[in-house]
C-alpha cells in the first residue's frame, strides 16, 4: 500500500479561475483526485495560495502553472513509494518541504490538494469510506451535520446585499428531509423576491444564492422569518457577516448606512429579537479592536469564527479562551494540510466549540468536505444554495451517505453557544475583562 505516482494539473474552479488538481495513484492500481477550493473573502491569517502573479500571460496572473510544476518536478518524487495510511507523517513532510508558516513556498492550494488526495487514497486502500476513515483517525462518532444552506448571496460573493450569506438551517439533520425543506424554501422565496425586485432576483451569486439588486438586509431577514413562521419554525436563520469586507476607516458600511461597532452589535441583537437570527459568523472585522472588546460580553446568539480563526489551532485556542466564539468554521485550505485541519478540530472540541465544516466561494465538484463533516460528527456544514453544480455535489453526497448508511446518527445539535444568554436586546459591552 504505497504511492506509485502523483500528477498535478491546472483546472478551473466554479468561478472559472485556475486551481490545482492532484491525481494520486497507489501500487495496487487505484487512483483518486482532489482539487483545491479557493476563498474570496479571506481571513488575514489564512495560508497563502501560490499563483503565477508575475506572469500576466498565465490566466492574467491567476494561473497555477508554477504550483503544478512544483508538485510535478520537486515534490512528487519524494513521495513515490511512500506508505499510505500515515496522514500525520505525510503532512509533516509536506509542511517541512514548504518550510514557511503560511505555506507560501509550495502554496496552500498545492499543499491541500496533495494532503486531501492522500487522505482519499488511504481510505480507498483501506476499503473505507472517507468519513469512516476520518472518524477512526479522530476517534469521533460519525453523525449527519445540520445543513447551512446559503439562500441569499451578498458581500464579496454577489453585487447587491452587504451581508455575505443568509443561511437557513433546518432543525432536522436527516439529509433528505432537510434538503426537501431547503428546496421548498428556495422555490417559495424566489417568486416573492422576483415580485419585489424584478428579474435581478433570479440571478445567483457565487454560492448559488439569490442576489436581488435593491434588497436590504431587513427585507431578506423578514422574508426568511415569515417563511419560518409558515413552516412551523422548522429551521434556524444564520448569517455570515464576513465583516472584514464591511469595515473601512474605523466603521462598518451596510445598506448605505455607517455603523460604529457598538451600533452594529445592537443591530445584530435587534435582528436576533425581530427575526430570530440565531447564528452570526465573523460579526466584526479582524482589524477592529472594539469588535473584540464588545464580543467578550455575553450575547444572545451563537458566534462563529471563520476569518477570525482560519482553521488554525492556536487561534482557535486563543479565541475560545477569550470567549469570543462559540463555534468555528473548518476549511482545510485555510491552514493547508488535513492533519493541521484535524488539529484545529481537536482544539475546538476540547474548548467545547461547535464545528461547522464549510465550502469556499471558489469550489470544485469534489465532495470531500461532506465526508469530513460526517466523520467528525460536526454540528453543521455550509454547502451554499441548492443551485450550481459544485454546491449540488455536496447535497448529493449527503443524500448518498444517508442512502448507503441509514444508521448514521442524525440527532441534530442546537445552535447555541457557551456564551449564549437570554436578553431583551439591549446589549452593553463589558469593557474590562
Ligand atoms: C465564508 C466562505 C464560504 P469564502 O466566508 O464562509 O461560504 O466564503 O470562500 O469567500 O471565504
Ligand atoms: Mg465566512
Amino acid at each position: 500500500m504505497t504511492i506509485s505516482d502523483i500528477r498535478a494539473y491546472q483546472i478551473l474552479d466554479s468561478r472559472g479561475e485556475p486551481t490545482v488538481l492532484v491525481r494520486m495513484f497507489s501500487d495496487t492500481g487505484r487512483e483518486v483526485t482532489f482539487a483545491a477550493p479557493t476563498g474570496v473573502s479571506k481571513g488575514l491569517g489564512e495560508a497563502v495560495e501560490r499563483r503565477d502573479t508575475n506572469n500576466p500571460d498565465s490566466f492574467r496572473g491567476q494561473g497555477v502553472a508554477e504550483a503544478v510544476d512544483l508538485v510535478q518536478n520537486h515534490v512528487a518524487h519524494k513521495f513515490i513509494g511512500y506508505p499510505l495510511g500515515n496522514q500525520t507523517d505525510f503532512d509533516s513532510l509536506l509542511v517541512a518541504l514548504d518550510g514557511t508558516p503560511t505555506k507560501e513556498r509550495l502554496g496552500s492550494n498545492t499543499v491541500v490538494a496533495l494532503s486531501g488526495a492522500y487522505l482519499k487514497l488511504s481510505a480507498l486502500e483501506l476499503g473505507k469510506e472517507v468519513w469512516q476513515y476520518v472518524s477512526e483517525l479522530m476517534q469521533t462518532t460519525p453523525a449527519m451535520p445540520r445543513i447551512f444552506a446559503n439562500l441569499f448571496n451578498g458581500g464579496q460573493h454577489a453585487p447587491g446585499l452587504g451581508i455575505q450569506e443568509f443561511m437557513v438551517v433546518p432543525k432536522s439533520s436527516k439529509p433528505l428531509e432537510a434538503i426537501t425543506q431547503i428546496y421548498n424554501m428556495y422555490h417559495t422565496i424566489r417568486p416573492i423576491m422576483e415580485n419585489l425586485y424584478g428579474a435581478s432576483a433570479l440571478l445567483v451569486g457565487l454560492e448559488g444564492g439569490m442576489a436581488p439588486i435593491g434588497a436590504t438586509t431587513e427585507v431578506v431577514l423578514e422574508a426568511l422569518s415569515q417563511l419560518n413562521g409558515k413552516m412551523q419554525n422548522s429551521f434556524d436563520i444564520a448569517v455570515d457577516c464576513a465583516a472584514n469586507s464591511l469595515y473601512e476607516n474605523g466603521s462598518y458600511n451596510l445598506d448605505g448606512g455607517q455603523y460604529t461597532t457598538q451600533k452594529l452589535l445592537e443591530t445584530y441583537a435587534s435582528w436576533q429579537a425581530k427575526f430570530n437570527v440565531t447564528s452570526f459568523e465573523d460579526p466584526f472585522a479582524e482589524t477592529d479592536p472594539d469588535g473584540m472588546t464588545v464580543f467578550k460580553a455575553p450575547r444572545p446568539f451563537l458566534t462563529v469564527g471563520d476569518d477570525l480563526t482560519v482553521s488554525n489551532r492556536s487561534k482557535i485556542e486563543e479565541f475560545a479562551q477569550a470567549k469570543i466564539v462559540d463555534a468555528v468554521i473548518i476549511k482545510p485550505n485555510q491552514i493547508g494540510t488535513m492533519s493541521e485541519t484535524l488539529a484545529a478540530v481537536n482544539a475546538a472540541n476540547k474548548a467545547k466549540l461547535k464545528i461547522i465544516v464549510s465550502n469556499r466561494a471558489g469550489e470544485t465538484n469534489d465532495d470531500l468536505i461532506v465526508d469530513l463533516a460526517v466523520g467528525l460528527g460536526a454540528m453543521g456544514i455550509k454547502v451554499g444554495a441548492p443551485n450550481r453544480g459544485e454546491r449540488v455535489a455536496k447535497y448529493n453526497r449527503l443524500l448518498q451517505i444517508e442512502r448507503d448508511y441509514p444508521d448514521i446518527a442524525a440527532d441534530s445539535q442546537p445552535l447555541k453557544g457557551a456564551s449564549t444568554i437570554p436578553t431583551d436586546g439591549t446589549l452593553k459591552p463589558r469593557r474590562s475583562e
